[in-house]
């Protein structure tokens, strides 16, 4: 299925969501924004879909929001962040599959949250990060006050946000803001090797396990280890931990179905 400033498609299990509008290096917009929440709310329940990728089409991932569509916009920003960028953030964390950030290139101000939001990133060797959001007066958002100084540490996190260097995707890796770079020829068959291991997992599993580490993020250890304990309950009546279990005593690679 395409919807114009997003393409969707769907391959053996990896859900592709690519932000298409490069040749304003898919800066976003209303209706992209939109898109890519109807994307990622019909990867929830859709069975077929095991993980998706986020992607850019051309040369850049996503150079945040959009500042032509700004011009004479009526709408308050924290509505405006409210309605869209918020809910994207919201549901990339919510939905209980991974989600990969496949960083072909430049990504900035939300679109560099939108990639620290992801579960996963890999980039390319062409691919760059630049906070931006100082440099036109704003402070972040997307969820980059968040993610990034838990990434990086509140004084990185400061500086990064205060002086806005572009970050090569090398620089990137050494910060822990992705954890792979790929030249640039090998990209796509990294992305899709990666994208294809996960959606031969154990999908409820992965979901269980996005939920354990978010939630036990601020917990005491006996809260974690209730949570952990409760998530167990649910994993161990699996399909999936029946046939993990069963391939191990068979000595051979697991099928798992995602159920
Ligand atoms: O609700 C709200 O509005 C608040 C939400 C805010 C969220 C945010 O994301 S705020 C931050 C917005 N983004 C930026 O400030 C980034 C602006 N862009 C840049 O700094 C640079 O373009 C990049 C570092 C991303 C890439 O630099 P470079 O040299 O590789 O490319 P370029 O030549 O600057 O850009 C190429 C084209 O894309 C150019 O158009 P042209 O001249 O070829 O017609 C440029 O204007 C366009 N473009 C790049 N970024 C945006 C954009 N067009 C619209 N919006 C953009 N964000």
């Amino acid at each position: 299925m395409t919807h114009g400033e997003v393409l969707s498609k769907v391959d053996a299990g990896v859900l592709t969501l690519t932000l298409n509008r490069p040749d304003a290096l898919n800066a976003a917009t209303d209706p992209l924004l939109e898109q890519l929440l109807q994307g990622l709310r019909g990867a929830e329940h859709e069975a077929k879909v095991r993980v998706i990728v986020i992607t850019g089409a051309g040369r850049a991932f996503c150079a945040g929001q959009d500042l032509q569509a700004v011009q004479g916009r009526q709408i308050s920003f924290k509505a405006h962040l409210e309605k869209t960028y918020n809910q994207v953030i919201s549901r990339i964390r919510s939905l209980e599959k991974p989600v990969l950030a496949a960083v072909n290139g430049v990504a900035a101000g939300a679109g560099f949250s939108l990639a620290l939001a992801c579960d996963l990133r890999i980039a390319s060797s062409e691919a760059s990060f630049v906070p931006a959001f100082s440099k036109i007066g704003l402070v972040p958002d997307s969820g980059m006050s968040y993610h990034l100084p838990r990434l990086v540490g509140y004084q990185k996190a400061f500086e990064l946000l205060v002086t806005s260097p572009r970050l090569s995707a090398e620089e990137a890796l050494a910060l822990g803001l992705v954890e792979r770079v790929v030249g640039a020829g090998e990209f796509q068959a990294a992305v899709q090797a990666l994208a294809g291991q996960l959606a031969a997992g154990p999908t409820k599993a992965f979901g269980l396990t996005k939920r354990a580490l978010q939630r036990n993020a601020t917990a005491t250890l006996a809260e974690a280890l209730a949570y952990e304990a409760m998530l167990q309950e649910i994993a161990g009546r699996t399909e999936d931990y029946k046939e993990g279990t069963r391939a191990f005593r068979e000595k051979r690679a697991p099928d798992f179905k995602g159920r």
